[in-house]
């Protein structure tokens, strides 16, 4: 079930390519596709209802990013305290040439959740990629870093994926347009913290289905470090982080007509070590009653809504997970201080 969503680039007008109809590998039009349903507004409001009934009450942390939330997180990316982004930088930077060493060449490049793309520029000429393939629950997202990217590499090949990747995750007939290119899946920024391991071992089990022979996975993963630093990161001085997290209750008001009041909820973010997660919670001030769509649900003073939990692998506990997800081998690389690890992984 594939849908065109938009024509992408002014100098190929017909280039609108769907999955049943991939065009002569000796053109190379941009094409923009989407695979699945980007999400059922009902589902998202059903689901989001369920998960606000149970108890305690949660929220899945792919709701953060409308608009607001989006800029909210780059202001995050931007703090002082949150280390992941720029120490995950430093080391692509530093350790570029010998990552890509690692890597095949003139590859299709897979971005999961590839927001504005940036972070995969630099990469694409490391690799000589042929073809980027952007995948992002948000449309928006993609027709952005779609537009960037095919101005700045006008060779490369560039596709469109809006799909939720917490579902399965099926982009083999995508990347069958293109057999002769080997594949490299991008999954940076500790994104697969946002999993439970368990989770997160169904999805890299499922990307390594889709690496074929030659084919890497490139994944940047937070470590698990003092409990001060990593509570800083999700709690800074100026309550950047606190905004990015009332924000989702104007989300679920909008999704679920509901009628939460922010202003009411306290951000709270603490790593539990034990199961080596931050957690990240709302937390209702005082007793009250919200409207979700056509139920209601009271809150106790004191009653938290849990909103995120980010997990903190160390370079071992990460290394099991690859190996116990089917991975061969992997390379690892990391800062001075080991906060941050990037692993390229073998299937
Ligand atoms: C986008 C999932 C990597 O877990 O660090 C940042 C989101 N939440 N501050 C993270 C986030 C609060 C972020 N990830």
């Amino acid at each position: 079930m594939e849908h065109e969503l938009q024509r992408p680039h002014p100098s190929t007008p017909s280039a609108a390519a769907s999955m049943s109809a991939p065009s002569p590998a000796a053109d190379r039009p941009p094409q923009w596709i989407r695979i699945g349903a980007v999400e059922d507004p009902f589902q998202r409001a059903a689901e989001l209802q369920r998960g606000l009934l149970e108890r305690p009450a949660h929220i899945s942390p792919k709701y953060f990013y409308d608009a607001q939330g989006c800029a909210l997180y780059s202001a995050i990316c931007e703090l002082v305290e949150y280390y992941p982004t720029r120490t995950e930088t430093a080391i692509f930077e530093r350790h570029r040439d010998a990552i890509a060493r690692r890597l095949p060449r003139e590859v299709q490049w897979v971005d999961l959740g590839c927001g504005d793309g940036a972070k995969s520029w630099p990469w694409l000429t490391s690799v000589q990629a042929r073809r980027w393939v952007g995948v992002d629950i948000s449309p928006e997202w993609l027709s952005i870093s779609f537009t960037a990217g095919a101005r700045r590499f006008p060779d490369v090949e560039f596709t469109g994926v809006a799909t939720d990747f917490t579902r399965p995750l099926d982009l083999h007939a995508v990347l069958e347009q293109r057999p002769e290119w080997p594949r490299v899946f991008f999954y940076p920024g500790s994104s697969i913290g946002n999993f439970t391991p368990s989770q997160a071992l169904v999805l890299l089990r499922s990307v390594r289905a889709h690496l074929g022979r030659d084919g890497r996975l490139l994944i940047g993963v937070d470590g698990v470090k003092d409990k001060a630093v990593l509570e800083a990161a999700y709690d800074d001085a100026i309550g950047v982080t606190a905004a990015f997290n009332r924000n989702v209750l104007r989300v679920v008001n909008r999704e679920l007509d509901a009628d939460f009041d922010p202003r009411r909820y306290t951000h709270r973010a603490c790593f539990d070590g034990r199961h080596s997660r931050i957690e990240m919670q709302l937390v209702a001030q005082q007793a009250h009653t919200v409207h979700l769509g056509g139920q209601r649900r009271h809150f106790e003073a004191g009653e938290a809504i849990v909103t995120e939990y980010s997990y903190k692998y160390t370079r071992e506990s990460f290394s099991a997970l690859l190996q116990e997800a089917g991975y061969s081998h992997a390379q690892h690389w990391s800062d001075e201080r080991g906060w941050f690890h990037v692993f390229v992984a073998a299937p």
